[in-house]
């Protein structure tokens, strides 16, 4: 008799996905069905003799859990393009595969980053307030009530800045939705820690594609960023090298009609800052998909108190479609990976 291989699953992924691992024969599927976080004991003894472990953004793999799965471990499979929960050293000193799931979700976040732009600017939080609360019969129309910067460029607009905190692939598929806005401009700085670190070849590619109507593409410093940007997208990777580059000195210098939109991760914000430029309008409002010390957000949080605070719960990667691909992809990473074979998107740990 030969024994199965053991893997671990922290979330039911769905009917669709857990069909791949629990029809085969020679695996046996450890599930935490329960609709809440995987619970960190329950994790710490089902892992033990695991080969594989298929986790999502809220499981922290760290030098404990590795030594709780043994050496059997053979892969962390994670159904996330950032990986700031698994410590990849560790990874790494035990020959641990590491599969994540990039590109996928490239065109949700996209979208929900465009989505928060125009919600940002246009005031969705603080309008949609108005109606919840039952006080538009009590509204009196005036010409400029409730009236926001423009992101689309027309006759009767200024042409507009974009800035990308982070240059990969979700920002330049948010510049590719900007093109038909009639943006003119885009900065970026992608080497957030020093001057950018340009490219210029691929720079010139993004120009090359989308001209006449794209200007000017050009790497910044981060003065220059916070000076210059219309609408700042904040697509940067989380951990330390990236936490608060948005800070107070940095939202003092931006444009008073500008919108910031975070849907990278919340710690290259400093909510306190942010909170501050809105009260006292050193920028126009923000766009946030994640906030630094998610979940726990309460009604009291000093974003969640600020009207032009537009605030998502972590839903960039939330379509049916992309969940579904992400998934998928976590399982398959994972099923390629404890047999030695080439996973789909594998993450070097060796090189990070
Ligand atoms: C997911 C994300 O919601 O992929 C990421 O890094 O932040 C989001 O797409 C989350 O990671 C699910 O595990």
């Amino acid at each position: 008799r030969t024994s199965k291989s053991k893997i671990v699953v922290c979330r039911d992924l769905g009917p669709d996905v857990m069909p791949l691992l629990t029809k085969r024969d020679d695996i046996e599927v450890v599930t935490w069905t329960e609709d809440c976080v995987c619970d960190r004991e329950w994790l710490l003894k089902n892992i033990s003799g695991a080969v594989g472990i298929v986790i999502v953004f809220s499981e922290l793999v760290n030098a404990e859990l590795l030594d709780a799965a043994g050496p059997n471990l053979k892969v962390v499979s994670t159904m996330s393009v950032g990986y700031e929960h698994i410590h990849v050293s560790e990874l790494a000193k035990r020959n641990v595969r590491l599969g994540y799931t990039p590109d996928v979700l490239t065109d949700a976040v996209a979208d929900i980053s465009v989505m928060l732009a125009l919600m940002a600017g246009r005031n969705a939080n603080e309008t949609m307030g108005i109606v919840r609360e039952g006080l538009w019969p009590k509204f009196i129309w005036a010409p400029f009530a409730l009236c926001g910067p423009q992101l689309s460029t027309s006759g009767i607009s200024p042409s507009r800045t974009v800035g990308f905190l982070g240059f990969g692939r979700i920002s330049h598929a948010t510049l590719a939705r900007l093109i038909p806005f009639g943006v003119t401009d885009c900065i970026y700085s992608s080497n957030p820690n020093s001057a950018a670190s340009p490219k210029k070849e691929r720079d010139e590619a993004l120009l090359k594609q989308y001209q006449p109507q794209l200007k000017s593409l050009r790497p910044v410093d981060r003065d220059t960023l916070a000076r210059e940007s219309d609408v700042l997208f904040i697509l940067a990777p989380g951990g330390p090298s990236t936490r608060h580059l948005i800070d107070e000195d940095f939202l003092r210098k931006m444009k008073k009609h500008s919108v910031l939109v975070n849907a990278g991760r919340g710690t290259v914000v400093d909510s306190d800052a942010l909170a501050k430029a809105l009260r006292e309008k050193w920028i126009w409002g923000a766009g946030i998909d994640v906030v630094e010390g998610e979940p726990n957000i309460w009604k009291d949080h000093p974003l969640v108190r600020e009207p032009r605070c537009n605030i998502l719960p972590h839903i960039g990667s939330a379509s049916f479609e992309t969940r579904l691909a992400m998934a998928t992809l976590a399982v398959e990473n994972c099923l390629a990976g404890i047999v030695g074979q080439n996973m789909p998107a594998e993450l070097d740990v060796k090189a990070s």
